[in-house]
């Protein structure tokens, strides 16, 4: 069966728009690959408005192991999606939203190329931030293979970053506290991430020089949930820690 990447695509939004889970793609195209589904992506890209940056997903085990996929993916991050500090999100606009503590990285000069390491990263990093990533897949109870989470922009809904940190923290060993109505859920530190949460951007980097894509001055790159999300729903509070980076905070509605 011939694939129809702007029929999947606007599957996608469709079920994003009436906030109703659809089934995965790979149910009825059970072929499809990981490469069709970031032509998918980027079909929902060129109509998603400004962009804000980009976000890995699935690099660290304990989001690996949540979902049941093992590899590291990434998807885009609308500018329109961030949410403002001290808002409260409104989960009603979600289908199943979850939350997970983050680090967020500011470029602070481009960054491109198919060899950019986690040292490369960090040179050209001018800030760090702790983040709280709100995904809500499009399709029911999280149920996906790799081609259908990357299609699905890994799930990408909403973010919610903290206060700049000026470069000179090394993430790698900073702790991590991710808290839920008051009682800790999970902890972890930053090496969560493939090793380092600069890895991981270093990672993102180089899939993008595949596409001939890079980083630009002034993008958020979110570096990938540090522990197993947590549902939320309305009357919730969440809080990400994280060490030298603080705390953000988000009630639900
Ligand atoms: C996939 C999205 C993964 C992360 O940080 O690992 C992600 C999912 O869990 O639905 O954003
Ligand atoms: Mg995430």
């Amino acid at each position: 069966m011939a694939i129809d990447i702007t029929e999947l695509a606007a599957r996608l939004r469709k079920a994003e728009a009436d906030r109703v889970a659809i089934e995965p793609l790979t149910d009825e195209l059970p072929d499809l690959g990981v490469g069709t589904g970031y032509l998918v992506q980027r079909e929902l890209r060129e109509e998603a408005g400004p962009l804000a940056g980009w976000k890995l997903g699935l690099t660290s085990r304990a989001k690996q192991t949540q979902v049941g996929v093992r590899e590291p993916i990434y998807g885009f991050l609308a500018a329109e999606r961030a949410l403002d500090l001290g808002a409260t999100l409104d989960t009603g606009a979600l289908i199943q939203p979850r939350a997970e503590p983050e680090i967020a990285f500011t470029l602070g000069r481009d960054l491109t190329g198919p060899h950019v390491t986690a040292t490369d990263v960090l040179a050209a990093t001018a800030s760090l931030a702790v983040a709280l990533e709100i995904i809500d897949s499009r399709y029911r109870d999280y149920r996906f293979t790799p081609a259908d989470v990357v299609a699905d922009n890994t799930s990408a809904a909403r973010y919610l970053i903290g206060p700049p940190v000026s470069a000179g923290v090394d993430p790698r060993l900073a702790g991590v506290v991710l808290e839920h109505n008051g009682e800790v859920v999970a902890t972890a530190c930053g090496a969560a991430a493939l090793g380092h949460p600069a890895a991981a951007v270093a990672w993102l980097v180089r899939a993008l020089a595949v596409e001939g894509d890079g980083l630009r001055a002034g993008e958020v790159v979110l570096s990938g949930g540090l522990t197993a999300a947590v549902p939320v729903v309305p009357g919730d509070v969440v809080v990400a820690s994280v060490d030298r980076l603080g705390s953000i905070e988000l009630g639900c509605r």
